[in-house]
Protein backbone atom coordinates (compact mmCIF):
# COMPACT_ATOMS: atom_id res chain seq x y z
CA UNK A 1 0.00 0.00 0.00
CA UNK A 2 1.44 3.42 -1.19
CA UNK A 3 1.30 6.90 1.25
CA UNK A 4 -1.86 8.23 -0.58
CA UNK A 5 -3.79 4.67 -0.55
CA UNK A 6 -2.69 4.83 3.64
CA UNK A 7 -3.75 8.51 3.72
CA UNK A 8 -7.27 7.37 2.05
CA UNK A 9 -8.15 5.00 5.04
CA UNK A 10 -8.26 8.12 7.37
CA UNK A 11 -11.88 10.05 7.36
CA UNK A 12 -10.46 13.33 5.45
CA UNK A 13 -12.52 16.14 4.00
CA UNK A 14 -11.67 15.05 0.63
CA UNK A 15 -9.84 12.69 -1.25
CA UNK A 16 -5.99 12.53 -0.36
CA UNK A 17 -4.10 14.03 -4.00
CA UNK A 18 0.03 14.42 -2.22
CA UNK A 19 1.95 13.48 0.18
CA UNK A 20 5.29 14.29 1.01
CA UNK A 21 7.58 14.23 4.16
CA UNK A 22 7.13 16.77 6.87
CA UNK A 23 9.32 18.39 9.51
CA UNK A 24 12.97 16.60 11.05
CA UNK A 25 11.23 14.46 13.64
CA UNK A 26 14.00 12.07 15.09
CA UNK A 27 11.20 9.47 16.49
CA UNK A 28 8.16 8.93 13.88
CA UNK A 29 8.26 8.80 10.33
CA UNK A 30 5.87 12.37 9.38
CA UNK A 31 4.06 13.74 6.26
CA UNK A 32 1.68 16.32 4.83
CA UNK A 33 -1.04 14.63 3.06
CA UNK A 34 -3.18 17.33 1.19
CA UNK A 35 -6.77 16.74 -0.20
CA UNK A 36 -9.02 17.35 -2.78
CA UNK A 37 -10.46 21.32 -1.65
CA UNK A 38 -7.00 22.17 -0.17
CA UNK A 39 -7.10 21.23 3.48
CA UNK A 40 -3.66 19.44 4.59
CA UNK A 41 -3.50 16.30 7.62
CA UNK A 42 -0.17 15.07 9.29
CA UNK A 43 0.08 11.35 8.52
CA UNK A 44 2.76 9.52 10.66
CA UNK A 45 3.72 6.18 11.52
CA UNK A 46 4.23 5.62 14.90
CA UNK A 47 8.36 3.99 15.98
CA UNK A 48 6.74 1.12 17.58
CA UNK A 49 10.30 0.49 18.73
CA UNK A 50 9.80 3.67 21.13
CA UNK A 51 6.16 3.50 21.94
CA UNK A 52 5.77 -0.08 22.06
CA UNK A 53 1.93 0.44 22.67
CA UNK A 54 0.61 2.90 19.69
CA UNK A 55 -2.85 1.76 20.98
CA UNK A 56 -1.96 3.26 23.65
CA UNK A 57 -0.26 6.39 22.45
CA UNK A 58 -4.04 7.04 20.51
CA UNK A 59 -5.78 6.73 23.83
CA UNK A 60 -3.87 9.39 25.41
CA UNK A 61 -3.75 11.77 22.86
CA UNK A 62 -7.40 11.39 22.59
CA UNK A 63 -7.54 12.25 26.61
CA UNK A 64 -5.99 15.24 26.10
CA UNK A 65 -7.15 16.65 23.22
CA UNK A 66 -10.68 16.47 24.79
CA UNK A 67 -9.00 18.16 27.78
CA UNK A 68 -7.58 21.18 25.97
CA UNK A 69 -11.16 21.66 24.35
CA UNK A 70 -12.79 21.55 27.58
CA UNK A 71 -10.50 24.01 28.67
CA UNK A 72 -10.22 26.16 25.96
CA UNK A 73 -14.08 26.23 25.30
CA UNK A 74 -14.06 27.68 28.99
CA UNK A 75 -11.48 30.20 28.23
CA UNK A 76 -12.38 33.64 27.97
CA UNK A 77 -11.10 34.44 24.63
CA UNK A 78 -8.13 36.82 24.66
CA UNK A 79 -9.08 39.28 21.95
CA UNK A 80 -5.24 40.46 21.24
CA UNK A 81 -3.86 37.19 20.12
CA UNK A 82 -4.83 34.28 17.44
CA UNK A 83 -6.97 31.16 19.25
CA UNK A 84 -4.93 28.71 20.46
CA UNK A 85 -5.44 25.27 18.08
CA UNK A 86 -5.00 21.87 19.45
CA UNK A 87 -3.99 19.03 16.64
CA UNK A 88 -6.66 16.19 16.79
CA UNK A 89 -6.57 13.14 15.53
CA UNK A 90 -8.52 12.02 12.47
CA UNK A 91 -10.71 8.63 13.16
CA UNK A 92 -10.65 6.18 10.59
CA UNK A 93 -13.21 6.00 7.42
CA UNK A 94 -15.71 3.79 8.21
CA UNK A 95 -12.88 1.11 9.59
CA UNK A 96 -11.69 0.57 6.13
CA UNK A 97 -8.07 -1.34 6.25
CA UNK A 98 -8.64 -1.49 9.73
CA UNK A 99 -8.35 -4.53 11.51
CA UNK A 100 -11.03 -5.58 14.21
CA UNK A 101 -9.07 -4.94 17.25
CA UNK A 102 -8.01 -1.65 15.99
CA UNK A 103 -8.68 1.84 17.94
CA UNK A 104 -10.78 3.70 15.90
CA UNK A 105 -7.70 6.14 15.22
CA UNK A 106 -5.20 3.59 14.52
CA UNK A 107 -4.57 1.96 10.89
CA UNK A 108 -2.07 -1.28 10.81
CA UNK A 109 -0.84 -1.90 7.74
CA UNK A 110 2.29 -4.55 7.19
CA UNK A 111 4.31 -3.83 10.70
CA UNK A 112 3.78 -0.56 10.84
CA UNK A 113 1.16 1.85 12.84
CA UNK A 114 -0.27 4.92 11.44
CA UNK A 115 -2.28 7.93 12.03
CA UNK A 116 -3.58 10.78 11.05
CA UNK A 117 -3.83 14.49 12.93
CA UNK A 118 -5.36 17.58 11.88
CA UNK A 119 -3.34 20.18 10.12
CA UNK A 120 -1.89 23.52 12.07
CA UNK A 121 -2.90 26.02 9.02
CA UNK A 122 -1.90 29.16 8.83
CA UNK A 123 0.96 28.77 11.18
CA UNK A 124 5.12 27.50 10.65
CA UNK A 125 7.65 25.72 13.07
CA UNK A 126 10.95 27.07 13.45
CA UNK A 127 14.03 24.97 14.35
CA UNK A 128 16.24 27.65 15.40
CA UNK A 129 15.43 30.77 16.86
CA UNK A 130 17.31 34.16 15.84
CA UNK A 131 15.01 36.83 17.69
CA UNK A 132 13.85 37.16 21.59
CA UNK A 133 10.40 38.30 20.29
CA UNK A 134 10.37 34.26 18.50
CA UNK A 135 11.56 32.84 21.94
CA UNK A 136 9.57 35.22 24.16
CA UNK A 137 6.63 32.93 22.02
CA UNK A 138 8.02 29.42 22.34
CA UNK A 139 7.67 30.23 25.92
CA UNK A 140 4.18 31.61 26.21
CA UNK A 141 3.74 28.64 24.07
CA UNK A 142 4.61 25.80 26.95
CA UNK A 143 3.42 28.18 29.81
CA UNK A 144 -0.08 28.31 27.99
CA UNK A 145 0.49 24.60 27.07
CA UNK A 146 1.30 24.02 30.94
CA UNK A 147 -1.66 26.11 31.99
CA UNK A 148 -4.27 23.79 30.06
CA UNK A 149 -2.46 20.68 30.64
CA UNK A 150 -2.42 21.16 34.80
CA UNK A 151 -5.44 19.79 36.13
CA UNK A 152 -5.19 16.89 33.88
CA UNK A 153 -5.44 13.61 35.88
CA UNK A 154 -2.61 11.59 35.91
CA UNK A 155 -4.99 8.54 36.35
CA UNK A 156 -6.21 8.82 32.95
CA UNK A 157 -2.71 8.41 31.28
CA UNK A 158 -1.47 5.48 30.65
CA UNK A 159 2.82 6.26 31.00
CA UNK A 160 3.47 5.30 27.28
CA UNK A 161 7.39 5.68 27.95
CA UNK A 162 8.62 4.64 30.97
CA UNK A 163 11.27 6.40 32.61
CA UNK A 164 11.20 9.44 30.00
CA UNK A 165 13.23 11.84 31.38
CA UNK A 166 14.55 10.52 34.48
CA UNK A 167 18.36 11.10 33.84
CA UNK A 168 19.52 8.27 36.49
CA UNK A 169 17.83 5.75 34.30
CA UNK A 170 19.46 6.83 31.26
CA UNK A 171 23.15 7.27 33.21
CA UNK A 172 22.65 3.39 34.68
CA UNK A 173 21.78 2.40 31.07
CA UNK A 174 24.90 4.50 29.61
CA UNK A 175 26.72 2.69 32.19
CA UNK A 176 25.65 -0.78 30.86
CA UNK A 177 26.13 -0.44 27.56
CA UNK A 178 29.84 1.06 28.02
CA UNK A 179 31.02 -1.73 30.35
CA UNK A 180 29.64 -4.25 27.49
CA UNK A 181 32.05 -2.33 25.20
CA UNK A 182 34.88 -2.72 27.91
CA UNK A 183 35.72 -5.76 26.83
CA UNK A 184 36.26 -7.99 23.27
CA UNK A 185 36.26 -6.46 19.97
CA UNK A 186 32.13 -5.91 19.70
CA UNK A 187 30.92 -2.86 18.01
CA UNK A 188 30.35 -0.84 20.87
CA UNK A 189 34.51 -1.29 21.75
CA UNK A 190 35.11 0.00 18.15
CA UNK A 191 32.83 2.59 18.22
CA UNK A 192 34.32 4.15 21.83
CA UNK A 193 37.56 3.38 20.56
CA UNK A 194 36.64 6.88 18.40
CA UNK A 195 38.43 9.80 19.90
CA UNK A 196 34.95 11.98 19.80
CA UNK A 197 33.50 9.34 21.55
CA UNK A 198 36.31 9.19 24.10
CA UNK A 199 35.41 12.73 24.39
CA UNK A 200 32.32 12.38 25.23
CA UNK A 201 32.74 9.71 27.58
CA UNK A 202 35.44 11.71 29.73
CA UNK A 203 32.63 14.68 29.66
CA UNK A 204 30.16 12.61 31.25
CA UNK A 205 32.38 11.06 33.58
CA UNK A 206 33.53 14.71 34.67
CA UNK A 207 29.75 15.40 35.45
CA UNK A 208 28.50 12.15 37.05
CA UNK A 209 27.36 14.91 40.13
CA UNK A 210 24.70 16.43 37.47
CA UNK A 211 22.88 13.10 36.44
CA UNK A 212 20.45 13.11 39.78
CA UNK A 213 19.94 16.42 40.58
CA UNK A 214 16.02 16.63 39.89
CA UNK A 215 15.39 13.13 40.44
CA UNK A 216 16.82 13.83 44.30
CA UNK A 217 14.70 17.20 44.71
CA UNK A 218 12.04 15.42 43.77
CA UNK A 219 13.04 12.40 46.00
CA UNK A 220 13.00 15.00 48.80
CA UNK A 221 9.77 16.03 48.04
CA UNK A 222 10.98 19.55 46.99
CA UNK A 223 10.27 18.75 43.43
CA UNK A 224 6.73 17.11 42.15
CA UNK A 225 5.25 15.71 39.70
CA UNK A 226 2.64 17.81 37.51
CA UNK A 227 1.57 16.90 33.48
CA UNK A 228 3.96 17.95 31.14
CA UNK A 229 4.22 17.90 27.35
CA UNK A 230 7.38 16.13 27.37
CA UNK A 231 9.09 17.14 24.03
CA UNK A 232 8.96 20.87 24.13
CA UNK A 233 11.86 21.74 21.48
CA UNK A 234 11.13 24.71 19.47
CA UNK A 235 9.95 23.23 16.35
CA UNK A 236 6.68 21.76 18.45
CA UNK A 237 5.42 24.74 18.39
CA UNK A 238 3.19 26.64 16.07
CA UNK A 239 3.57 30.27 15.26
CA UNK A 240 0.81 32.07 13.57
CA UNK A 241 2.44 33.17 10.15
CA UNK A 242 0.57 36.66 10.18
CA UNK A 243 1.04 37.52 13.63
CA UNK A 244 4.37 35.47 14.93
CA UNK A 245 1.95 34.68 17.98
CA UNK A 246 2.26 31.02 19.62
CA UNK A 247 -0.71 29.33 18.22
CA UNK A 248 -0.63 25.75 19.27
CA UNK A 249 2.09 22.93 20.44
CA UNK A 250 2.13 19.66 18.63
CA UNK A 251 3.78 16.20 18.68
CA UNK A 252 1.26 15.69 22.20
CA UNK A 253 2.34 11.81 22.40
CA UNK A 254 4.74 12.14 25.53
CA UNK A 255 2.15 14.09 27.78
CA UNK A 256 2.34 12.83 31.25
CA UNK A 257 3.43 13.53 34.83
CA UNK A 258 6.72 14.68 35.43
CA UNK A 259 8.71 17.83 36.22
CA UNK A 260 7.68 21.29 34.80
CA UNK A 261 11.90 21.19 34.79
CA UNK A 262 12.22 18.58 31.95
CA UNK A 263 9.84 20.92 29.64
CA UNK A 264 11.63 24.16 30.57
CA UNK A 265 14.93 22.77 30.30
CA UNK A 266 14.18 21.18 27.26
CA UNK A 267 12.50 24.24 25.51
CA UNK A 268 15.72 26.53 26.20
CA UNK A 269 18.26 23.74 25.19
CA UNK A 270 16.68 23.52 22.02
CA UNK A 271 15.75 27.33 21.59
CA UNK A 272 18.68 29.17 22.62
CA UNK A 273 21.09 27.39 20.55
CA UNK A 274 20.70 29.48 17.36
CA UNK A 275 23.15 26.77 15.51
CA UNK A 276 20.55 24.51 16.39
CA UNK A 277 20.68 20.54 17.47
CA UNK A 278 21.95 19.36 13.77
CA UNK A 279 24.35 21.88 13.21
CA UNK A 280 27.85 20.02 12.77
CA UNK A 281 30.15 23.51 13.56
CA UNK A 282 30.91 22.84 16.66
CA UNK A 283 32.05 26.28 17.54
CA UNK A 284 28.99 27.91 16.36
CA UNK A 285 26.94 26.16 19.21
CA UNK A 286 26.69 28.59 22.45
CA UNK A 287 23.90 29.27 24.98
CA UNK A 288 22.14 32.65 23.84
CA UNK A 289 21.06 34.50 26.81
CA UNK A 290 18.93 37.32 25.23
CA UNK A 291 17.10 34.13 24.09
CA UNK A 292 16.86 32.21 27.29
CA UNK A 293 15.83 35.88 29.26
CA UNK A 294 12.85 36.37 26.59
CA UNK A 295 11.75 32.55 26.86
CA UNK A 296 11.92 32.54 30.27
CA UNK A 297 9.95 35.73 29.87
CA UNK A 298 7.61 34.12 27.85
CA UNK A 299 6.88 31.40 30.20
CA UNK A 300 6.24 33.10 33.57
CA UNK A 301 3.67 35.44 31.80
CA UNK A 302 1.50 32.51 31.22
CA UNK A 303 2.55 29.96 34.00
CA UNK A 304 4.79 32.26 36.50
CA UNK A 305 2.18 31.64 39.12
CA UNK A 306 2.60 28.36 39.43
CA UNK A 307 6.54 27.85 40.43
CA UNK A 308 7.29 27.10 43.52
CA UNK A 309 10.00 29.03 45.87
CA UNK A 310 11.83 25.23 45.25
CA UNK A 311 10.65 25.17 41.46
CA UNK A 312 12.80 28.53 40.81
CA UNK A 313 15.90 27.00 43.37
CA UNK A 314 16.39 24.25 40.59
CA UNK A 315 15.57 26.28 37.51
CA UNK A 316 19.02 26.22 36.68
CA UNK A 317 19.91 22.45 36.95
CA UNK A 318 17.28 22.00 34.99
CA UNK A 319 18.73 23.99 32.07
CA UNK A 320 22.16 22.54 32.52
CA UNK A 321 20.96 18.94 32.89
CA UNK A 322 18.64 18.84 29.68
CA UNK A 323 21.85 19.41 27.11
CA UNK A 324 23.19 16.73 29.47
CA UNK A 325 20.38 14.53 29.29
CA UNK A 326 19.83 14.75 25.74
CA UNK A 327 23.81 14.20 24.83
CA UNK A 328 23.79 11.02 26.92
CA UNK A 329 20.95 9.58 24.97
CA UNK A 330 21.97 10.47 21.82
CA UNK A 331 25.57 9.09 22.79
CA UNK A 332 24.26 5.90 24.24
CA UNK A 333 21.91 4.98 21.37
CA UNK A 334 24.73 5.92 18.47
CA UNK A 335 26.81 3.19 21.11
CA UNK A 336 24.32 0.61 20.33
CA UNK A 337 23.89 1.05 16.86
CA UNK A 338 20.98 3.87 16.72
CA UNK A 339 18.71 2.26 17.83
CA UNK A 340 16.22 4.58 18.87
CA UNK A 341 16.88 8.16 16.92
CA UNK A 342 16.05 8.16 13.44
CA UNK A 343 19.74 9.09 11.96
CA UNK A 344 20.80 9.54 8.21
CA UNK A 345 24.66 8.03 8.57
CA UNK A 346 26.44 6.25 10.91
CA UNK A 347 27.95 9.23 13.19
CA UNK A 348 24.98 11.17 13.55
CA UNK A 349 23.98 10.31 17.16
CA UNK A 350 27.60 10.83 17.90
CA UNK A 351 27.75 14.58 16.29
CA UNK A 352 24.44 15.44 17.74
CA UNK A 353 25.56 14.15 21.18
CA UNK A 354 28.96 16.75 20.86
CA UNK A 355 26.34 19.74 20.37
CA UNK A 356 24.63 18.91 23.29
CA UNK A 357 27.34 18.65 25.18
CA UNK A 358 28.89 22.03 23.96
CA UNK A 359 25.67 23.50 24.82
CA UNK A 360 25.89 22.11 27.95
CA UNK A 361 29.69 23.43 28.38
CA UNK A 362 27.91 27.15 27.28
CA UNK A 363 25.53 26.64 29.86
CA UNK A 364 28.09 26.31 32.60
CA UNK A 365 30.39 28.89 31.55
CA UNK A 366 27.45 31.34 32.06
CA UNK A 367 26.53 30.12 35.28
CA UNK A 368 26.75 33.18 37.26
CA UNK A 369 24.65 35.13 34.80
CA UNK A 370 21.75 32.56 34.10
CA UNK A 371 21.61 32.54 37.88
CA UNK A 372 21.42 36.13 37.79
CA UNK A 373 18.43 36.53 35.10
CA UNK A 374 16.40 33.92 36.68
CA UNK A 375 16.28 35.58 40.26
CA UNK A 376 15.79 38.73 38.11
CA UNK A 377 12.60 37.48 36.32
CA UNK A 378 11.44 35.45 39.13
CA UNK A 379 11.45 37.43 41.68
CA UNK A 380 9.80 40.27 39.59
C1 LIG B 1 12.91 13.20 19.93
O1 LIG B 1 10.68 12.85 17.83
P1 LIG B 1 11.18 14.19 18.17
O2 LIG B 1 12.21 14.62 17.22
O3 LIG B 1 10.07 15.18 18.38
C2 LIG B 1 12.79 12.77 21.39
C3 LIG B 1 13.00 13.96 22.32
C4 LIG B 1 14.32 14.64 22.01
C5 LIG B 1 14.36 15.03 20.54
C6 LIG B 1 15.68 15.64 20.17
C7 LIG B 1 9.95 10.49 22.36
O4 LIG B 1 11.84 14.07 19.63
O5 LIG B 1 13.03 13.51 23.67
O6 LIG B 1 14.49 15.78 22.81
O7 LIG B 1 14.13 13.87 19.71
N1 LIG B 1 11.48 12.19 21.62
C8 LIG B 1 11.34 10.99 22.24
O8 LIG B 1 15.64 16.15 18.91
O9 LIG B 1 12.28 10.37 22.69
MG1 LIG C 1 8.48 13.97 19.54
Amino acid sequence: MNLLELASGFATEGTPQRVEPLGTGNVNATYVVEVTGGRRYVLQRLNTAVFERPDLVMANLETVVRHCRQRLAADIPSGDRPPWQVPTPVPLRGGAHAELDAPRHLLHHGNGSWRMITFIEGAHSLDCLQHSSEAQEVGRALGRFHALIHDLPAAQLADTLEGFHVTPRYHARYLEVLSAGATGASAVAQRLSDPQAQACVAFMEARQDLVPVLEQAREAGHLRLRPIHGDPKVNNVMLCNATGCAVAMVDLDTVKPGLLHYDIGDALRSGCNPAGEETTDLEAVSFDLDLAAAMLRGYLHEAGAVLTRHDIAHLYDAVRLLPFELGMRFFCDHLQGDVYFRVNHARHNLERALVQFRLAESIEAQEPELRELISMLCDS
